[in-house]
């Protein structure tokens, strides 16, 4: 397994980046000196930068995990414009991905407590609507992918962010009716820490499906900075042969340049046992 951490490319994103330096490149070399492997980059502003951040990833010799976010909008938003802008913006970051050689894109559909689409009852109420357009979208950027040779990587994550997939096995039931390869999961170990009954026993049953991994304690914080007990979960990875990363989402309690090296140890002390 592979140790990551999320960066930015023009600072900050949906956490406060970790890695000190100004530039993309300069937070590459912060991540090298702190002993990660690979680099999964925001996508936000990933278009604009492509040719700078192809050129930082090959200077300072790291490799892109995968890439995470970086669409406008909500891929199951009611408005069509909104909905549309989204999946154009997901063929744009397919093709960002496959440049960047990483392993694919990091996405959550919908960031909603409750279904967005009209009730259509009583030929199909608002949830299946929105699975609906969620299959025929996979479908179609499956095949994009597919062609890319990445993957899409779908977040369960809990119930306070979204009502559409919660858990690993909410993930892989669409998994099973889109039918593509080029569509995994990424198991986030904060959501599955409010959703997965026994994540150990979660990761067995649906490790063949998992694509990526959100490393992050209990509270959100550093691994090592709550009270998550990680053995189960990395001992089942490694059952499952896991072999993609393992990527920091999370925030830093304390000073990141300080607080930063002690959970790298603390996580590579965990996947040495
Ligand atoms: C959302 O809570 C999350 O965990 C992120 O990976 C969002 O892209
Ligand atoms: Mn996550």
């Amino acid at each position: 397994m592979k140790l990551s951490i999320v960066s930015s490319l023009r600072g900050g994103f949906y956490f406060p980046d970790m890695l000190s330096g100004d530039t993309f490149r300069e937070r590459l070399a912060s991540l090298k000196r702190l002993n990660f492997d690979c680099v999964e980059i925001w996508g936000k502003w990933l278009k604009e930068d492509i040719d700078s951040v192809v050129a930082a990833l090959k200077a300072e010799k790291v490799p892109a995990g995968n890439i995470c976010s970086g669409f406008r909008g909500n891929l199951l938003a009611a408005d069509s414009e909104e909905r549309m802008t989204c999946f154009q913006d997901f063929h744009d970051l397919l093709e960002l991905a496959a440049r960047v050689e990483s392993a694919g894109l990091v996405f959550v559909p919908l960031f909603a407590r409750r279904p967005q689409m009209p009730d259509m009852s009583p030929w199909m109420d608002p949830y299946e609507v929105e699975m609906g357009i969620f299959v025929d979208m996979m479908g179609k950027l499956t095949q994009r992918a597919e062609a890319l040779g990445v993957k899409l990587l779908l977040e369960p994550v809990n119930r306070y962010e979204t009502h559409l997939f919660n858990t690993l096995e909410d993930a892989a039931r669409v998994i099973d009716t889109v039918g593509s390869d080029a569509l995994r999961i990424t198991a986030d170990f904060f959501h599955m820490n409010l959703e997965e009954a026994d994540i150990g026993a979660s990761i067995r049953q649906y490790g063949h499906l998992i694509g990526h991994v959100h490393i992050v304690d209990s509270n959100r914080y550093l691994p090592g900075q709550g009270h998550t007990d990680f053995a189960p979960g990395i001992t089942a990875l490694k059952e499952v042969g896991y072999e993609g990363s393992l990527s920091l989402e999370c925030f830093a309690r304390g000073n990141p340049e300080e607080v930063l090296p002690k959970s790298v140890t603390f996580m590579k002390n965990l996947l040495e046992k």
